[in-house]
């Protein structure tokens, strides 16, 4: 097995009791409206796109897992029934049961019904009724009961976007899975069909929107704008539609003089305010429901509105306008910092540079932009405090900026389950408007009533046969998309779902894989860069220790440690002020060395290394001990991979265990560099006597 179906590999359930009790409802099904060109009894008139896909999904789960499957016409006893409210009699009872104002767009019911022994899939929207079957789906993965179902649905982020860092060359920026799945010698890919998985993977998991090129936009991918590109653009467009997936694509600031005749990108230049128009009434035309774009503005050498002497929502509103007639939207990156720093002025601090740029904005921007925010100030570093942009800004639309490409940590070669780091940012509590502002409620675009709001991340897959490089890192992937839809799931019950849907059933597999995925982040965080400092990794790819990699260069950050102690002094007392970007009580917890967590001490205070953590560890033992137990927790995911030999198809058990036997002894690598280092600076030896060169 290699992988390639992620967790929609439907196995023949192999428990016939429970096979059995399955099909009384699963043997039949019907989904009324989805067959294409309707049929005598007047039930699937107008089949959309979406209702079809339901229909096959159905019927290749149901076949599949309970042996065979017989898909009705028209509704009856006895039989899985999907539709939407307004489609059929048949769900005229649920009506009365449930809120269907309350669904929304994209909201559904799952209901098992005594009286007449069906289970009705049922939505206010075709989109509702395809992630209601996918739901249900996963119960029959998952052995889950199927009596007395009274399930409601409401996804809680009305985006929930993947950001794809594709080129058109077939490189994935930060990719760490193969090439790209779209692009190949600066052309889309002939064969769609790899796509087609893709956005059926999407769905299953309920992501909408996508965007398919990298948000460093060069030449050729500017012009995917262009009439040279958007036939293909929209057959792709046409594919995810299929899976109720909108298309986005990333935009070259510039495009004006890139791929235009104009010597000017000035957002206030009417010239290029019609161009932009010209080019997005383009687009329409080739696909209908196009997203909008995504964009990368002033920030590590694109263009951006700056060159004119004008701010980020003077750029952003220009191209809003241009999308707001056809409801398209603007995602405008907030990843912006002075790449060229001086590393002897501590003043000049990254950290600040989003909330810096933006508050002041606060409020300018047009209703059809959302700003796109990364989870932390710097760069998906293993651990990093939550940006203060959240909390801050109250009157602009945003969405949180997630990255599942493990850029920064292990890059799908070491093993580290993200929903927990995730869960964090979710959960943290901003106080923006008392306790219970949280990150959640603030990207929801709920807690200030902002129209719009949502989750985007980078995503992690590839051409690789598996998609994502590491089997287990498709945990990341379809935790992300749980996650965007119910924040409130536990990183546990999502891994629990994953591991059965992708392994099947086996208790002794899924408790093993269980602990391995859970201890990953915690344990990948030990032996890498310490207590929120971030950054000791090899420049430009950044995979791997290296521990003044970036310490005197323009690009920054730096963990500033000397013979007499390290971090990085980010108080507003005496400091670079960080620290006073977040609402109180936040930002007198971080202010203050004796409240500051102990896991982001090193982000925000310089201490010598015999500084006390509140572990009542030094900071000089807290880093050789994580390090020492780190490297030999590495070393144990690989012992307990190895009890599931006989568990797991040779094919993903050898391609992980590979992985993990390079994970364990690059795991040494990271102790021995990081711990030497401290060592050799501080002169402190370990009390513990274990050996340091
Ligand atoms: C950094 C990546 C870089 C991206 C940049 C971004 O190293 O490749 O272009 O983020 O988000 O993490 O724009």
């Amino acid at each position: 097995d290699s992988g390639y179906d992620c967790w929609l590999g439907y196995k023949r359930i192999a428990d016939s009791a429970l096979r059995e009790s399955y099909a009384q409802y699963g043997s039949r099904f019907v989904v009324i409206g989805g067959e294409g060109d309707g049929d005598e009894n007047g039930e699937g008139l107008g089949a959309s796109s979406l209702l079809r896909t339901a229909g096959k999904e159905l019927e290749l789960a149901l076949s599949s897992m309970l042996g065979s499957v017989t898909r009705e016409r028209v509704s009856g006893a006895g039989m899985v029934v999907a539709g939407t409210f307004g489609s059929s009699s048949a769900f005229e009872s649920l009506a009365g049961a449930y809120e269907p104002a309350e669904l929304g767009e994209e909201g559904y019911v799952i209901h098992s019904s005594e009286e007449d022994g069906c289970i009705y899939l049922s939505a206010a929207s075709e989109r509702g009724v395809l992630y209601a079957v996918f739901h249900f789906i996963r119960l029959l993965q998952t052995d889950q009961q199927l009596e007395g179902l009274r399930i409601q649905e409401v996804p809680r982020n009305g985006l929930r976007m993947i950001n794809h860092w594709d080129n058109m060359d077939g490189s994935v920026e930060r990719g760490y899975a193969g090439n790209s799945i779209f692009y190949r010698d600066g052309r889309f890919i002939e064969d769609k069909s790899r796509i087609r998985d893709y956005a059926r993977l999407l769905a299953s998991a309920a992501i909408n929107a996508i965007s398919i090129n990298n948000v460093n936009v060069h030449r050729q991918e500017s012009k995917l704008i262009t009439d040279e590109f958007l036939p293909d653009v929209a057959e792709v467009a046409g594919i995810f539609r299929e899976y109720g997936v909108r298309l986005f694509l990333s935009v070259n600031y510039a495009s004006t003089i890139e791929i235009g005749c104009l010597d000017t990108a000035d957002p206030l230049d009417s010239g290029v305010a019609e161009w932009w128009k010209q080019a997005a009434a383009d687009i329409y035309r080739y696909i209908p429901d196009f997203g909008g774009f995504v964009v990368k503005a002033d920030s590590e050498f694109r263009p951006g509105p700056f060159t004119y002497g004008r701010n980020h929502a003077d750029g952003a509103n220009m191209l809003a306008d241009a999308l707001a007639p056809f409801g398209g939207e603007v995602i405008w990156r907030c990843f912006v910092y002075n790449c060229l720093q001086d590393w002897r002025d501590r003043k000049t601090d990254r950290a600040r540079a989003a909330y810096d740029h933006f508050m002041p904005l606060d409020g300018q921007f047009r209703d059809n932009v959302m700003l796109q925010i990364k989870n932390g100030p710097m760069d998906f570093q293993v651990r990093e405090p939550v940006s203060p942009l959240f909390g801050g800004l109250t009157k602009t639309n945003h969405l949180l900026e997630l990255q599942i490409a493990q850029e920064y940590t292990g890059q799908q070669r070491h093993l580290c389950y993200l929903v927990p780091q995730w869960k964090e940012v979710y959960d943290f509590d901003t106080y923006a408007s008392g306790a219970g502002s949280t990150v959640a409620e603030i990207a929801s675009g709920r807690l200030f009533g902002r129209a719009r709001g949502g989750i985007a991340a980078v995503s992690n897959i590839g051409d690789d046969l598996n998609w994502c490089g590491h089997v287990l890192a498709q945990a990341n992937w379809y935790g992300y998309a749980r996650l965007a839809w119910n924040p409130d799931l536990s990183a546990e019950q999502i891994a629990s779902e994953w591991i059965r849907m992708t392994f099947g059933r086996d208790e002794e597999l899924e408790r093993i894989v269980l602990d391995m995925l859970l201890g990953s982040y915690s344990i990948y965080e030990s032996y890498t860069a310490p207590l929120g400092v971030g950054w000791m990794v090899n420049p430009n790819h950044h995979y791997g220790p290296n521990v003044d990699g970036y310490e005197y260069s323009k690009w920054g950050t730096y963990h500033y440690a000397d013979r007499l102690g390290m971090g990085v002094d980010r108080t507003v007392r005496t400091g670079t002020g960080y620290a006073g970007q977040y609402h109180a009580p936040v930002a007198e917890r971080y202010e203050s060395l004796a409240d500051c967590p102990d896991e982001l001490l090193l982000f925000f205070h310089h201490v010598p290394y015999l500084h006390v953590l509140h572990s009542g560890k030094t900071v000089i033992q807290h880093i050789y001990d994580t390090h020492f137990s780190g490297a030999e927790q590495a070393a144990e995911l690989l012992a307990k991979w190895d009890t599931l030999a006989s568990r797991v198809d040779s094919g993903r058990f050898e391609h992980v265990r590979e992985r993990l036997a390079h994970q364990a002894e690059h795991a040494c690598e990271w102790r021995d560099m990081i711990n030497t280092y401290f060592y050799r600076k501080s002169g402190v030896a370990d009390e513990q006597g274990r050996t340091i060169y």
